[in-house]
């Protein structure tokens, strides 16, 4: 799967080269191309935003810059083309999903007041927000997109545990348990040390239920 990210900060997506997805994109399982769209600007300062007409604080990025670095990009396979937005439809795992099923997506990060609304409306396919709070660009959410749509594409992780998954289900997770037995006087449960494949699926269902109930009744309402 092939990510194409428009932005004025493509450093910040360093992190994403490290851990799961740093693996998959040397695997070449998925493709990450960052494109600074400063290297667009025609200006010799490099100028890539202006003041709002109408006034008002900030500065908003202006169409051509975006537009030119937009058709840099190959989009001959008609890829989704997705506008990180606090005003766009909020990411679940539903439309996670969904996105995986794509083989190319481009992202659209603003940054400062956001993006001449011309140059939006000519080429963004879907508006997507991570959540009701106010940040300061787009970056960490194209990242959150990126990180979550990559886990369903095949390869990028090892067990095939997506299914089973909080969120996946509906429900939370089981806690889990690894060595010691017994750490600060506390011991694993008893079940889970019984080999007793039935009963420790049928403890980890409850507890799931349990969990639930108690930290997100509203997961159980649905
Ligand atoms: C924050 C951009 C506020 C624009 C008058 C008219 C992308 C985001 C963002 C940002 C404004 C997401 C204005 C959850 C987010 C993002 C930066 C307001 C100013 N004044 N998901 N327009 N939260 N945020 N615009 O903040 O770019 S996805």
């Amino acid at each position: 799967m092939k990510f194409d990210v428009l932005t004025l900060f493509p450093e910040m997506f360093e992190p994403l080269k490290k851990s799961i997805i740093g693996k998959a994109i040397e695997k070449q399982i998925l493709e990450l191309n960052l494109i600074n769209i400063r290297d667009f600007s025609k200006d010799k300062h490099k100028k890539v935003d202006d003041t709002p007409y109408g006034g008002g604080a900030g500065m908003v990025m202006m169409p051509e810059v975006v537009y030119d670095a937009y058709s840099s990009v190959s989009n001959k396979e008609q890829a989704k083309v997705i506008y990180l937005s606090p005003q766009g439809k909020i990411l679940n795992q539903k439309k996670v999903e969904e996105l995986s099923k794509e083989s190319h997506l481009i992202l659209i990060c603003g940054h400062y007041e956001g993006i001449d609304q011309r140059v939006l409306d000519e080429i963004v396919d879907e508006e997507i927000s991570i959540g009701d709070y106010v940040l300061t660009g787009g970056e960490i959410p194209a990242m959150v997109l990126i990180d979550s749509v990559s886990r369903y594409v095949g390869g990028v992780l090892k067990q095939e545990s997506i299914k089973e998954e909080s969120h996946a289900s509906g429900l939370l997770e089981y806690p889990q348990y690894t060595r010691p037995e017994i750490f600060h006087g506390e011991k694993v449960p008893e079940v889970l040390l019984s080999g007793h494949h039935e009963n420790i699926k049928k403890w980890r269902k409850e507890q799931s239920l349990q969990i639930t109930k108690q930290k997100r009744p509203d997961l159980l309402e649905k």
